[in-house]
């Protein structure tokens, strides 16, 4: 459970909120899968939006809460917790129902999650060369250095992920998106949903036959893959078609409204890649 201590938290107010808080961005994956998590308990919570479009999540308020600058993060009756999975089989312990990470799977959901989990900077990747164009998604030079300046600790001791966080925006401010970065992070979406689209066959749902963590989790990948262009209908229709059943209820759909802005510049972004054959389709070839 990546709940921090005492001691990692600097930006102490958050020790008084009771009940539960979210820490979020509206466009960020891990924040949806969250949302659509939240949605499906019932669970009432307060929202505290944080812009990751203007990098408010590498100010020290927000590094104070959590130093590894990532959104979501929960705050329940004063405790804080990072790391989406982590964040959503807490919650599905202290508030059981409906149990979306049911007991007799939960080793295998857990191990499930893990592997989306190790997927998220593939997502990234993807996300960054075929959903939002570069002089959008860049982080300016000030925020990076503020992230790196500000020091924190997770469980005690200063936190490794973030050397994983400024190299990835470091490499991507250098030289965005490789053709060969990018293929590879396909190749792996198309192993893992090959995985699923066996698992699927017969069932309703990736664990059986009731809604899971897992679903929500993967829904959200495949909902940002869609967006960047990748050929569900052709290469996984089985998937494709649980996909599309998932986004006809409304505690999915609302939370992945990209606002007409958004939608628009990924639009052109796409037309623009047409035009020079560098589309997710004819890069990766899929
Ligand atoms: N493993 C983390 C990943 C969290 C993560 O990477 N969050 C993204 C949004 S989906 C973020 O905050 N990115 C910071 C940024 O874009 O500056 C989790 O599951 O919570």
């Amino acid at each position: 459970m990546a709940r921090l201590l005492d001691e990692d938290i600097k930006t102490r107010e958050v020790l008084d909120w009771q009940g539960v808080h979210l820490l979020h961005f509206a466009g960020s994956a891990c924040s949806q899968k969250t949302r659509i998590f939240l949605n499906v308990k019932g669970i009432d919570w307060v929202p505290h939006p944080v812009n990751l479009a203007t990098q408010q999540n590498y100010t020290p308020w927000f590094l104070g809460i959590n130093p590894r600058g990532l959104v979501p993060v929960l705050v329940h009756d004063g405790a804080v917790h990072i790391e989406s999975n982590d964040i959503l089989a807490y919650l599905d312990q202290v508030f059981p129902a409906p149990q979306l990470i049911p007991d007799v799977t939960r080793q295998e959901t857990l191990g499930l999650l893990r592997e989306e989990d190790d997927l998220h900077l593939d997502l990234r990747a993807l996300t960054m060369r075929f959903v939002m164009p570069k002089f959008l998604a860049s982080k300016k030079p000030d925020s990076l250095s503020t992230y790196e300046r500000t020091l924190g600790t997770v469980g005690g001791v200063p936190d490794p992920r973030k050397e994983i966080e400024l190299a990835f925006w470091r490499d991507y401010a250098r030289q965005g998106i490789s053709d060969e970065a990018a293929t590879a992070a396909a190749r792996k979406f198309q192993k893992a949903y090959g995985a699923l689209e066996a698992r699927l066959q017969g069932q309703p749902y990736l664990m059986g036959e009731s809604l899971s963590l897992i679903d929500i989790a993967w829904f959200i990948y495949t909902h940002r893959l869609s967006d960047a262009g990748y050929p569900f209908e052709r290469l996984h229709p089985v998937m494709h078609r649980w996909y599309l059943a998932l986004l006809d209820r409304e505690e999915f759909s609302q939370e992945v409204q990209a606002p007409p802005p958004f939608r628009l510049v990924t639009r052109g972004l796409h037309a623009v890649q047409a035009v020079r054959g560098s589309s997710l389709v004819r890069v990766a070839g899929l």
